[in-house]
C-alpha cells in the first residue's frame, strides 16, 4: 500500500499490540491511527489505569516487558511491596514502580480536566510514539463480565483477580448510553484508506469499541475496506481466553465464527494457513501466517495484508 495511505486499527491487549508493531515497522507513524479498547480501564488506588492503551504505547515505544506482553521492562515493585508490608493490603493487580509514573500523570491530567484523548496523545508523544493513539471514547464505559457462578464482575476482577476462570455468560458495557464518538475517532474513520481489526479478543477487546454508540454503524457504511485478522489459529487462541469464551458462549471455535460475529462490518478477513480453508460467506479472504512469534513475523504479516489490499484496487 502507498506510504501516504492512512490506516486505522481497532485493537486491545497483547495480540493487538503485536500487529501494531508489525505495521509500525513497515509504515511511517503518521500513517497509523490506533483506536484502543478502554473497556478494561478502571480506577484503582486512586489512579486511572488504562491497560490496553499502555500495552500499545509501551510496545511501540520499545519499553514493554516482552515476557508478559504488558507493563514496563526492567520493572521493580517496591511500592506494591510497601502496600503489603506496611499497610496490610493484598494487592492483586501488579503495578510496577516505573509504570506507576504513567498512572500518576494520567490521573493528575484527568483530574485537571483534560480529555482522555488528550492525555493519551501527550503520554504517547512524550514516550516518542509518533502514531496516533486514540481511546475508543473519552467517557468511562467499563466492561462488566456476567459470570455463571460469581455474578457480575468488573473486567480486571474477572481477568486478573479470578484469572478468567469464571464461566462467562455475557458481557455488559456499563454507561454505554453516555459514551460518544470523539471528533478524533470520527476523523480517523472518515479519513482511513483501510480499517483493520487486530487479532485481539473479539468479545473482550473489540466488542467494547464496536459498542461505542454510532461506531459500528459508521464502520458498516464506510467506503474504505474493513478487514479483520483471525485471533483463532488451529482451533485455539495464541494467548488468553478467546477460545474458552467462545465455548462458554456456545460458539464454534473457528475463524469463520469470529467473522460471523463481526458480521456486516467486514469486507475482508485474514485467516491463518493452519486453519481449515473456508469461504467466509462472500468476504474477500487472505490465507497467510498470522502467528507473530518475532519481529520478522509481525512485519511480514503487516506487509502481506497491505499488499493484498493494494491488489483490491487492480
Ligand atoms: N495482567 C495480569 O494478568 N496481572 C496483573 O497484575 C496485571 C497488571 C497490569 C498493570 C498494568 C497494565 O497496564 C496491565 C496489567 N495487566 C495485568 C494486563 C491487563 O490486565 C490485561 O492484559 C488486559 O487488560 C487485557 O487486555
Amino acid at each position: 500500500m502507498a506510504l501516504a495511505a492512512k490506516i486505522t486499527v481497532l485493537l486491545g491487549g497483547v495480540g493487538g499490540a503485536k500487529l501494531a508493531e508489525g505495521l509500525a515497522a513497515v509504515l511511517p507513524g503518521r500513517s497509523l491511527t490506533f483506536i484502543v479498547n478502554t473497556g478494561d480501564d478502571f480506577w484503582h488506588l486512586g489512579l486511572k489505569i488504562c491497560p490496553d492503551m499502555d500495552t500499545l504505547v509501551y510496545t511501540l515505544a520499545g519499553i514493554v516487558d516482552r515476557g508478559q506482553g504488558w507493563g514496563m521492562r526492567d520493572e521493580t515493585t517496591y511500592a506494591l511491596e510497601s502496600l503489603a508490608r506496611h499497610y496490610g493490603l493484598e494487592p492483586w493487580f501488579r503495578l510496577g514502580d516505573s509504570d506507576l509514573a504513567t498512572h500518576l500523570l494520567r490521573s493528575q491530567w484527568l483530574r485537571n480536566g483534560m480529555r482522555l484523548t488528550e492525555v493519551a496523545a501527550e503520554l504517547a508523544s512524550r514516550l516518542g510514539v509518533d502514531a496516533a493513539i486514540l481511546p475508543m471514547c473519552d467517557e468511562d464505559m467499563p466492561t462488566i463480565a456476567r459470570t455463571a457462578d460469581q455474578g457480575e464482575l468488573g473486567f480486571q476482577e474477572y481477568f486478573v483477580k479470578h484469572r478468567w476462570q469464571p464461566v462467562l455468560r455475557g458481557i455488559r458495557h456499563a454507561k454505554r448510553e453516555r459514551a460518544t464518538l470523539s471528533p478524533e475517532v470520527e476523523r480517523a474513520l472518515a479519513e482511513a484508506d483501510l480499517v483493520l481489526i487486530a487479532p485481539s479478543n473479539p468479545w473482550l477487546s473489540i466488542a467494547p469499541i464496536l459498542a461505542v454508540p454510532g461506531l459500528r454503524d459508521k464502520l458498516t457504511r464506510l467506503n474504505a475496506p474493513v478487514v479483520a485478522v483471525t485471533p483463532i489459529i488451529a482451533g485455539a487462541a495464541v494467548k488468553g481466553p478467546t477460545a474458552k469464551i467462545m465455548r462458554e458462549l456456545k460458539l464454534e471455535v473457528s475463524a469463520a465464527s469470529v467473522a460471523r460475529y463481526y458480521g456486516a462490518v467486514l469486507d475482508g478477513f485474514v485467516d491463518d494457513i493452519r486453519n481449515q480453508a473456508c469461504a467466509f460467506d462472500g468476504l474477500r479472504a487472505l490465507r497467510t501466517n498470522t502467528l507473530m512469534r518475532d519481529e520478522s513475523d509481525k512485519a511480514a504479516l503487516a506487509r502481506a495484508i497491505l499488499e493484498w489490499i493494494e491488489g483490491w484496487r487492480a
